[in-house]
């Protein structure tokens, strides 16, 4: 079994290596309509989920996930490897704008470094 180090290692590697990441149950709703949300937006390049009720180890990562972020349900979803909630949070920050803002603001992470899309995106 990975240690609580390990675990804490690995939400943090994926949340700085995508622009869009969904900590998730795969039988959850809100869980579906934050994916559906995320999925529609065209900002949206790189999004990854984790289905932690079906995934290795998703127990130890929901722990580890609510120690980092204070919250114990799913969906938990990061942008820009910034905690943005779940999916009362992200909607509302789709309705009030704050959401493309922070989809936008890409030009500092690793996952667009990683395809040059410095010249793409446009940082706020
Ligand atoms: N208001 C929350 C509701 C999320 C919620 O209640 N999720 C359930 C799963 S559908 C949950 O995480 N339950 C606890 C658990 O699965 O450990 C949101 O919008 O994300």
């Amino acid at each position: 079994m990975p240690s609580r180090k390990q675990i804490r290692e690995y939400i943090q590697a994926e949340n700085a290596s995508h622009q869009v990441v969904v900590w998730s149950k795969s039988y959850c709703p809100y869980c579906r309509a934050a994916k559906k949300l995320v999925h529609s937006l065209e900002e949206v390049e790189d999004v990854i989920v984790h289905e932690i009720d079906v995934e290795a180890n998703g127990y130890l990562i929901q722990q580890e996930v609510q120690a980092l972020t204070g919250q114990r349900t799913v969906p938990n979803i990061f942008v820009n490897n910034q905690h943005v909630g779940g999916n009362d949070d992200l909607q509302q920050a789709n309705q009030n704008g704050s959401l493309r803002r922070m989809l936008l603001s890409t030009k500092s992470h690793r996952w667009c470094k990683a395809r040059d899309c410095s010249n793409q995106i446009q940082t706020y």
